[in-house]
């Protein structure tokens, strides 16, 4: 049977201030759709945008423009700076589509003709911003217990979705299934802060603005916003649509990235939503968390922003996206600081792998005019490294069933680490000046390249760019992880190219 692997991200609010945190959930959700295609799964990686709403209803009031045009506007800003970070995503979804907009209305429909949605009326406490309601019992200090700021009291007619009549069927799926929610800690937050006080229905339709999804049998209603949102995850599938074959090839999702705020949505609503639709359920939930400036979440609002984009020009892609992936233990929060990115430029990608590249072609160069031949000439020491780089895989594959990206790409360095000792240790040098060490000295650097090289090919999921860049140096297409299940891959006798720098070190 043909391996499949559906990933998806949330869908973002559409903003022209995207900043390093929203940059967090699609730059890790790359490296596991990279790395689940490299192990040879027919990957489906879906991102997009959520435009719907009362908030951005009201923004596009302010600018003068319908909300469709003020969405198509900044929707550009999130496809572009995905393509600045490298992310290959291979549908974006806009909550917009019409194919979407008929999926929301026909699941809609279905679930009010089966007696899961009914009419009523809403009281209650409206945090506009995260468009959310709240119970009184929820607020903190009175305010909205997400952004902290003021809610008011609604009351309109709406429509509910009957969460409470599946509350014990959740429940026992997630005994059924440990590895629903991850990590575990968000599991027992959900249980012990929503299921256990009770599910009190979702009101699931609004009447006082009209951006958004027009409930087909009620003209006053457009579908409240979680229902739309998450539908989207098999809207984009195509699910109840002429053409469904996505639908059938991807679906259950295998893994759902969300920050941790939105964990409830996930897995509470969602699942219940795939119960009433009587389709099968989520793999996985993983509830990130947030990427941090001096502890606290980075936003416009608080003023600690800067758009990715300049770091990106500054630094390179890959040392954004290398910071975003190895500095943050995944789960926990991390904290951002330009200077913490330079450390770990200068650190790992300068220091580390870059010198240890840019040192073995221009020995390779220099020794063997970059023609570099095994001869096979063993010595101990070589018996470490070459285990090391065999064992990498079975390493790194560990750390990704776990979504561990951080500790994956730390073996990778490590790796790297490992073949600078073993140029210290074997001194080429001292080799190149002795003619009966030739041959020695020719497989010292076949060794490290053949390093180089599994390195790289694991590396490819991380940091695509830096990884291409060292297979052109290094001058090989064997870039599959097939072959790096032996060492000795490398070509013996291939040129070389000239060595060029990977990563300057940046002056602080
Ligand atoms: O929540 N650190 O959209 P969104 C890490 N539309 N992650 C962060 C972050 C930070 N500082 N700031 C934001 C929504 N994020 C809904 C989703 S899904 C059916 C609907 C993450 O634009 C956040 O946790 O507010 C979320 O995973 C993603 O950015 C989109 O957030």
């Amino acid at each position: 049977m043909e391996k499949k692997f559906y990933l998806t991200t949330p869908i973002y609010y559409p903003s022209a201030n995207f900043h390093i945190g929203h940059c967090y959930t699609t730059i890790i959700a790359d490296a596991i759709a990279r790395y689940k295609r490299l192990c040879g799964y027919d990957v489906f990686y879906l991102t997009g945008s959520d435009e719907h709403g009362q908030k951005i209803q009201k923004k596009a009031e302010e600018a003068g423009v319908t909300p469709q045009k003020y969405v198509d506007d900044i929707v550009s800003n999130a496809k572009d700076l995905w393509e600045r970070l490298n992310i290959s995503y291979d549908k974006f979804i806009r909550t917009t589509d019409s194919e979407h907009v008929i999926c929301v209305q026909k699941i809609f429909e279905k679930l009010y003709k089966q007696g899961d949605i009914y009419k009523d009326e809403y009281k209650g406490l409206y945090c506009t911003p995260c468009e959310s309601f709240w119970t009184e019992s929820q607020l903190v200090d009175g305010k909205c217990p997400d952004c902290g700021r003021d809610v008011s009291e609604v009351s309109e007619e709406a429509y509910f979705f009957k969460l409470s009549k599946y509350q014990d069927k959740l429940v026992k799926f997630y005994e059924d299934n440990p590895n629903f929610i991850k990590p575990d800690s968000r599991k027992n937050e959900m249980i012990n802060n929503f299921i256990k006080p009770g599910l009190e229905d979702l009101c699931v339709s609004r009447t006082s603005f009209d951006w958004g999804v027009p409930v087909t049998f009620d003209d006053n209603h457009v579908v409240y916003v979680w229902l739309d949102a998450l539908t989207n995850y098999i809207s984009a599938l195509g699910y109840l649509s002429a053409d469904d074959s996505l639908f059938k090839k991807y679906w259950p999702c295998d893994l759902h990235i969300v920050g941790k705020e939105i964990v409830r949505f996930h897995t509470i609503i969602w699942p219940i939503i795939l119960m009433a639709l009587d389709l099968p359920l989520p793999k996985q939930v993983f509830g990130h968390g947030w990427l941090v400036i001096d502890g606290g979440k980075i936003s416009k609002s608080l003023g600690n922003y800067k758009d990715p984009r300049e770091y990106i020009d500054t630094y390179g892609v890959d040392a954004v996206r290398y910071f975003v992936l190895r500095e943050v233990p995944f789960g926990n929060d991390g904290n951002f600081s330009e200077e913490a990115l330079i450390t770990r430029t200068n650190g790992d990608l300068a220091n580390i792998l870059g010198n240890l590249v840019n040192r073995t072609i221009g020995m390779a160069n220099k020794y063997f005019d970059g023609v570099i031949e095994n001869r096979n000439v063993k010595e101990e020491v070589d018996d470490k490294l070459i285990s090391e780089a065999l064992e990498l895989r079975n390493k790194v594959d560990n750390y990704m069933a776990n979504n561990e990206v951080s500790k994956a790409l730390e073996a990778i360095i490590d790796l790297f680490r490992s073949s600078n000792k073993y140029i210290d240790e074997t001194m080429p040098w001292v080799l190149a000046k002795d003619a009966s060490k030739k041959d020695r000295l020719a497989t010292v650097l076949y060794n490290l390249i053949e390093t180089i090289r599994i390195g790289s090919v694991l590396l490819q999921a991380f940091l695509p760019d830096t990884s291409a860049k060292i297979f052109h140096q290094i001058n090989t297409d064997l870039t599959s992880f097939d072959s790096i299940t032996e060492f000795g891959g490398y070509v013996s006798a291939t040129k070389v190219n000239e060595a060029e720098v990977l990563f300057k070190r940046i002056e602080n």
